[in-house]
């Protein structure tokens, strides 16, 4: 396969200034014509070349006159000699969207036809210079049978619509904003709108619009206040103001990102926009409010301003996640949501720096773009651009965001033009900074604390390493922004408040002097840097820490790192004390001061790939019971703590305030200590939680708890779930999800059956993802020694990748950590990946993937 690298770049031949595309739907055969405008691009002979595949070419032609026998077709595309400067391209040709499972390009999705097209789809629907570069103006004419298709919709501005021939009608779209194609999309179907508008800073009246299935339409309210408050926020924040006199979302059912952000038509999948208390948790009501306010935000951070090729993708992906996680903290609990961005960075991002996928937010090169979509990409990437944020001051950045806004506002721009945008307007110097960018690996912040009393002073030094990755064996040190605090180790005390250090060596000391008390150090505060922090720490000062760090994240983290030194601990054989853990766990349930939601998170265990990172092999099965032993441990000894919490956290009614979310999410987590704890009214307690609820959040949390058991409410509350919903696609995704998930011995049995249920199908992403996805992300059953967890997966890769292959090639991560395990697992892994390799007529996707994670 060919490998693109980032420094081949090269500017286009030919531009595309407009382009007419004119759609006969149907969903068998759809006919596409496409009329190019193309302009050479600067001094050269070069031919015209125009990606394509996956279609029949019925017509070509070159200024009004037949072109067929003059074109190369080549696997990929066409190719033309042009003589003169600037001429008009025509094509015609026939796809079949009902046959397209890949789902890029245009698609059938549950009786609607709809596209996607980021990366690389638009080349599945006509044939195009497919790049992010070519910025054209375009104006849609689409036909389609009016029963069947009663809306029809495109990006920017409906022109003109009405009846033809056949019972078919048509509608024209005219876009005024140069775009690339990955931004063009086309909707067809019998949809309902929930209908609001929103007025802009500068008065303008702007019709908002989410398109659903007519049922679901009392379930878009969430997501349309979701939208309206983004559109605000970012007037706010970032002085943005949307651009067109109509926004459209429309949520469709199968789909392979969350997301995409087509100027002005957003495309949704269908669990980021349907949501009513009883069908989707408290956690689906943020993810919605959080890629609704991402996919709009993109309108400039990514569509205004787009990207000049695919390396640059953090361009847009790390700073919109940065904005939509800033919206997010805006509107709830800052510290309970940077815990959870933290959380996902740990689960997601830092496995993936730590393994053979390992790569820098620009990648240097890649087989297929599909493949970079990655954590690293977006969430390191938002890291890094919180550092900036962090290093500039809120003001300058903003000085630094308007500058790069206005400079590329309608081009196709770099990652380094973003920070010399930043560096211009803050006057702050960069250089060191842009390592980030090309540097794979997450460093590792040592820190420790000396204390001299007789000149009451303190020496901090800092130090940093980061490990090698594929093909970057040394590494430069970074610019760490550290936000540190000394705290009394008497009297809980700020001695020194906080204070941003920024380490731009290996290694840095600060002293401090005339401090009161000895001091306890404060590391890392909100995450300022996105590092591990290697700090020796005694299990009572982080206890102290725990209950006395002025900085909420810092208070979670030292709590963190307690359950988590003392689980890595155990598993190394080591006898250690119980009673500061379970003590510091008492302290925060028991604090007054602490709102539901933050002691809910300050009280979850660190995961077991938390405890597998910090051990040189990683045992799935022993990291298990020693988790399971210290919750149970939690659970018992805290019992009556845990019951209170559960009580005072129930609630009369159902209500959607912060205040009711936090109560959620404590008695949810107190219910699974107590099913932890094996008491013995556990499952009555989940089973009469489960009868009860009003809501999707509570009757979920009592299935968790209860899928892990072997009590006979749980065959009960399965079907009683799965009687109430079926039907809703979502909610059994979640029936799935849950039971893939649980934490029996006899998961892997149980997820072979449902793989055969009638209800599963490898054809719907989230259908998959939600069994086969869950499952590999389930440790303790994925590594089982049978190697029938490796057996299953491997199985449905191969399966879904002539299918699937974006979404196959997800799904091979967990093999990738092979290196991390013994060897009997180890080999089992290899051989899994070796396996995947061997299968004939494998997709790039998953050979790129599966290729590189054997190394
Ligand atoms: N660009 C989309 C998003 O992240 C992904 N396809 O919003
Ligand atoms: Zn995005």
């Amino acid at each position: 396969p060919v490998v693109i690298h980032r420094h081949a770049y090269r500017p286009p031949d030919w531009l595309v200034p407009t382009i007419a595309l004119d759609f006969a739907l149907d969903p068998q055969k759809t006919r596409v014509k496409a009329r190019l405008q193309v302009k050479r691009n600067g001094d050269h002979n070069r031919p015209l070349k125009l990606d394509g595949n996956n279609q029949k070419l019925l017509a070509f032609s070159v200024d009004g006159q037949d072109a067929q026998s003059q074109v190369k077709q080549e696997k990929e595309g066409l190719v033309i000699a042009l003589g003169g400067e600037a001429h008009t391209i025509e094509t015609e040709v026939e796809i079949s969207p009902e046959s397209n499972s890949q789902l890029m390009g245009l698609y059938a999705s549950s009786g609607l036809l709809c596209t996607q097209c980021e990366a690389e789809g638009f080349r599945r629907i006509t044939y195009f210079p497919d790049r992010p570069d070519i910025l054209s103006r375009y104006t849609v004419r689409m036909e389609a049978d009016e029963k069947a298709f009663p809306v029809l919709l495109s990006n920017g501005n409906l022109t003109l619509e009405g009846k033809s021939e056949n019972g078919r009608h048509f509608a024209l779209w005219n876009d005024p904003f140069p775009k690339p194609c990955y931004l063009f999309a086309l909707v067809a179907g019998n949809l309902a709108a929930y209908r609001d508008e929103f007025i802009t800073q500068s008065g303008r009246k702007v019709a908002l619009a989410i398109w659903v299935r007519p049922d679901d339409v009392n379930k878009t309210h969430h997501a349309m206040n979701a939208l309206k408050m983004a559109m605000a926020w970012d007037e706010k924040v970032y002085g943005r103001e949307y651009d067109l006199d109509q926004f459209n979302i429309v949520a469709v059912d199968d789909f392979n990102f969350g997301a995409m952000e087509n100027k002005s038509l957003n495309i949704f999948n269908s669990r980021y926009i349907l949501a009513d208390p009883d069908t989707a948790t408290d956690a689906d009501y943020d993810a919605i409010a959080g890629v609704v306010a991402h996919e709009y935000f993109h309108n400039w951070s990514g569509n205004r301003v787009t990207c000049r090729d695919w390396f640059q993708l953090s361009l847009k992906e790390g700073f919109t996640v940065f904005r939509d996680q800033s919206f997010s903290a805006d509107l709830g609990s800052p510290a309970v949501k940077r815990i959870e961005d933290v959380r996902s960075l740990r689960a997601a991002q830092f496995p993936e720096d730590a393994g053979p996928l390992a790569h820098p937010i620009q990648p240097d090169s890649y087989i297929e773009i599909s493949n970079f979509y990655t954590a690293t990409v977006y969430n390191k990437g938002a890291e890094i651009i919180r550092m900036m944020h962090q290093l500039l001051g809120a003001e300058k950045f903003r000085k630094g965001t308007d500058l790069y806004f206005e400079r590329h506002d309608g081009e196709a721009a770099t990652c380094e033009n973003f920070v010399a945008a930043m560096e211009e307007a803050s006057g702050v110097d960069l250089t060191d900074f842009r390592h980030w960018y090309h540097q794979a690996g997450t460093p590792e912040l040592k820190a420790s604390l000396k204390w001299d009393g007789a000149t009451k002073t303190s020496t901090l030094t800092l130090s940093q390493k980061t490990a090698a990755t594929p093909s970057q064996p040394e590494k430069q040190p970074v610019v760490l922004p550290v936000a540190i605090a000394l705290i009394g180790k008497q009297t809980g005390k700020n001695l020194i408040g906080e204070q941003l250090l920024t380490l731009t060596k290996d290694s840095e000391s600060y002293r401090f002097e005339n401090l009161a008390e000895e001091p306890l150090l404060s590391i890392n505060r909100h995450f300022s840097a996105p590092v591990t922090v290697e700090n020796q720490v005694s299990p009572e000062d982080l206890a102290f820490l725990s209950a006395n760090d002025d900085d909420p994240f810092a208070r979670y983290e030292a709590m963190q790192q307690l359950m988590l030194d003392f689980m890595v601990a155990r598993v190394r054989g080591e006898q250690v004390d119980p009673k500061t853990v379970i003590n510091a766990v008492e302290k925060t349930l028991t604090n007054k001061d602490l709102d539901n939601a933050f002691i809910a998170e300050a009280v979850i265990l660190p995961s077991e790939n938390m405890v597998g990172e910090k051990l040189d092999i990683v045992d799935p099965k022993r990291i298990a019971e020693i988790r399971d032993d210290l919750r149970k441990m939690l659970g018992q000894t805290l019992e009556k703590l845990w019951r209170q919490a559960y009580q005072s956290c129930e609630r009369p009614s159902y209500q959607y305030t912060p205040e009711a979310v936090g109560a959620r999410r404590l008695k949810n987590v107190a219910l699974s200590y107590l099913a932890a704890g094996e008491l013995a009214d556990a499952p009555s307690i989940a089973w009469l939680q489960f009868e009860k609820a009003d809501n999707m959040t509570d009757r979920r949390g009592a299935l968790d708890v209860l899928v892990n058991g072997f009590s006979p409410e749980r065959e009960k509350a399965l079907t009683a779930f799965y009687e109430r919903y079926k039907g809703n696609a979502l909610v059994i995704d979640k029936w799935f999800a849950v039971q893939a998930f649980s934490t029996r011995p006899d998961v892997i049995e149980n997820v072979k059956k449902l793989a055969k249920h009638p209800d599963f199908t490898l054809k719907n992403p989230n259908r998959a993802r939600a069994l086969i996805g869950s499952f590999a992300h389930n440790a303790r059953a994925f590594h089982d020694l049978s190697g029938e967890g490796y057996r299953f997966v491997t199985d449905m890769v191969i399966a879904l990748d002539k299918i699937n292959s974006q979404t196959a090639a997800r799904m091979i991560a967990p093999f990738g950590r092979w290196q991390r395990y013994g060897s009997d697992r180890a080999e089992m892994m290899q051989d899994a990946l070796k396996r995947i390799l061997s299968t004939p007529d494998l997709s790039r996707d998953v050979f790129e993937q599966a290729s590189k994670s054997l190394l």
